[in-house]
């Protein structure tokens, strides 16, 4: 696999958020190949996630992979990392390549069908610092990624995140704005994503 820089991405002009998103991030071949390969090899977690006192099975199955072993906790769950796996080391170091920043965490979903789903949060937990840099990769069925400020209803984004695809979220977007991957009654198959993020 090339590890060179890409053309540039595609930015939007957002108040308070700086996201861009290279849609051709890698090749289909390379996209097939991971999409594949991380299925099958992946521990998946079906975790529980509790809301106002309620019980219910988080909508799409989940992973967490880090080179320092620290956890990461979010929606009440804490997770505890394995090691990066040679398919994800590979990822990781094509996205420090291109963006110049470096991550020590990944966070891999798996939204099995269009009635998983990932609802409205930002990425604001406090081991993540202030500021943090999202790097999301996207391989499988397409899914629409929304995203919303906060505070301005006039301000919002949509995107449909297609298989290699790279989308980053930094500067203030976790603070200003949320994202989600809502349910779609369209019949999709699988999908996988990996957001790469960095933990002291
Ligand atoms: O699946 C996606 O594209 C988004 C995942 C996400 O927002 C998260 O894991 O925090
Ligand atoms: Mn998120």
């Amino acid at each position: 696999m090339n590890l060179f820089k890409h053309t540039e991405p595609i930015c939007f002009n957002l108040k308070d958020a700086d996201i861009l998103y290279y849609p051709d991030f890698f090749t289909p071949e390379e996209s097939e190949f991971y999409f594949k390969t991380l299925l099958e090899n992946t521990n998946w977690r079906e975790d529980d996630i509790t809301v106002f006192g309620k019980t219910y099975k988080q909508p799409r199955l989940t992973a967490l992979f880090a080179d320092n072993n620290k956890s990461y906790s979010y929606s009440n769950i804490t997770m505890h990392p394995e090691v990066f796996s040679k398919e994800l080391k590979t990822i990781k170091q094509k996205i420090e390549t291109q963006i110049e920043k470096q991550f020590t965490t990944c966070l891999v979903n798996l939204y099995r069908n269009g009635q998983d789903s990932n609802g409205w949060h930002a990425d604001d937990e406090k081991e993540l610092g202030l500021n943090p840099v999202i790097a999301s990769i996207s391989f499988g069925s397409t899914r629409r990624f929304k995203l919303k400020h906060k505070t301005d209803s006039s301000q919002k984004l949509t995107i449909d995140l297609k298989s290699g695809s790279l989308l980053v979220m930094q500067g203030t977007t976790q603070h200003f704005w949320k994202h989600q991957i809502p349910k779609t009654k369209k019949i999709v198959s699988e999908r996988i994503n990996l957001t790469f993020r960095y933990i002291k």
